[in-house]
């Protein structure tokens, strides 16, 4: 030891030792009196100059260690800053293709995810404003064709008022006149009142089947397009394996009473009117034969109803296979799908749940409006509610009351 520190018991003594027990009392340094009889007696002890050197490598080593974790943490702030950056963007120097350096303005995420936001909504603000250009023209177009039609009616009763004038004037004229006059008027008269009487009744028949009212109800699809009118109208196109109950369905919300179908050849259409719905309904037959004509029915449907016979479990994979090709024809990719799981009154028919699990139903109709109904065409069980939920998906809500 070059310079050697004293010994506190033995102020002449240098310390030569250190003693590694820690719950002493006398401090841990001592000389070499102390190591043998003093208070360290029975303890554990080291070189001083070991122990000294072995903490100075204990320190080298974390020194080591605390200059990596700086470093990977200076690395972590380096990449805050950088972040931030990014996210704010800013003034950044930026070499042209000559070598010349200026700032330039580099957009941050911030702002890139608003222009984003920016560019979505004027989008669909510009969407809006298309679809609501369309929705007046159709308005505009009504009120023009009805204006037409009244003001063609106001001419039509002005005639007939100015018509009818002229002959009460002939009459007043004729009943003023003398008894031969009279005489010889009478085939004229009789004309005119036949004419007239033929007129009044025209006018009735008219008044009777018009409903002059100013209103003009306007209705709301979901893809806001406008319906005017009482009724709003929806073509449907009723398809499933032949056997289904497509026909039955068609009959028993046509007629509300069961009869008993023969097999469809080509197809039925009907209209069958619900709430302020009006479905035109197109029941296309099943067969196997017919089944490449479903695609000529598909144009311009806004909702397909698939049926499907419950009771018939060895025909599932069948009518599976069917709705999947459905599903993928273009011409269907807007239309909403209502599965009719019908028969449900035979016993051990496939309930509602079971049906969609193995048609796997969530999977192949993904992405799209579809329900599915449980029914029985024959007492008519279930197929309103389904009506029901198509009549919700096609009116844009709260506009008109379906009700
Ligand atoms: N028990 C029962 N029979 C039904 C039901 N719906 C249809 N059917 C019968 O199933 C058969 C086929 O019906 P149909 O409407 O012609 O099927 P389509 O080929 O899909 O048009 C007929 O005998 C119907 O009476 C139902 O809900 N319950
Ligand atoms: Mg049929």
């Amino acid at each position: 030891m070059s310079n050697p520190t004293l010994c506190p018991q033995h102020q002449v003594h240098a310390i030569e030792f250190v003693c590694l027990e820690e719950a002493c009392q006398s401090g841990p340094l001592m000389c070499c009196v102390c190591k043998e009889y003093g208070k360290h007696q029975g303890h554990k002890h080291a070189v001083l100059e070991t122990e000294a050197n072995q903490i100075r490598a204990s320190i080298l080593d974390m020194a080591h260690c605390i200059r990596t974790f700086t470093e990977e943490v200076s690395e972590y702030s380096r990449k805050l800053v950088g972040i931030v950056q990014q996210i704010e963007g800013g003034e950044q120097i930026v070499e042209d293709g000559v070598g010349m350096a200026h700032t330039e303005h580099v957009p941050g995420t911030a702002e890139s995810a608003r222009s984003c936001v920016r560019a979505y909504f004027a989008d669909l603000h510009e969407t809006l404003c298309r679809q609501e250009e369309m929705a007046l023209s159709v308005v505009d177009a009504h009120v023009r064709e009805r204006l037409i039609w009244l003001r063609q009616q106001q001419e039509d009763m002005t005639i007939l008022l100015s018509q009818v004038s002229t002959a009460c004037l002939h009459c007043e004229k004729t009943l003023q006149q003398d008894d031969c006059r009279v005489v010889l008027a009478k085939q004229e008269i009789n004309c005119l009142l036949e004419t007239l009487q033929k007129q009044q009744h025209q006018f009735t028949e008219l008044a009777d089947h018009i409903q002059l009212d100013a209103g003009i109800p306007v209705t709301f699809t979901k893809d806001n397009r406008v319906h005017i009118g009482p009724k709003m109208e929806i073509r449907v196109v009723t398809l499933g394996l032949d056997g289904a109950g497509k026909t039955t369905i068609l009959f028993k919300l046509k007629q509300d009473e069961f009869m008993q179908p023969i097999p469809t050849i080509g197809f039925n259409v009907e209209t069958v009117e619900y709430k302020n719905l009006k479905f035109t309904i197109w029941d296309v037959g099943g067969k196997h034969k017919l089944r490449p004509l479903w695609k000529h029915y598909y144009l311009n449907t806004q909702a397909v109803v698939f049926v499907i016979d419950s009771c018939h479990r060895d025909r599932l994979m069948e009518a599976h296979s069917e709705l999947a090709k459905l599903l993928t024809e273009k011409e269907l990719r807007d239309a909403l799908l209502l599965i009719f799981a019908n028969k449900q009154d035979v016993p051990g028919a496939v309930s509602v749940e079971e049906m969609t699990e193995l048609l796997s139903l969530h999977k192949l109709c993904c992405g799209r409006s579809w329900h599915i109904q449980g029914c029985d065409a024959r007492s008519g069980m279930g197929l309103h509610e389904g009506l029901d939920w198509l009549s919700r998906q096609l009116v844009a809500a709260g506009v008109l009351d379906v009700a």
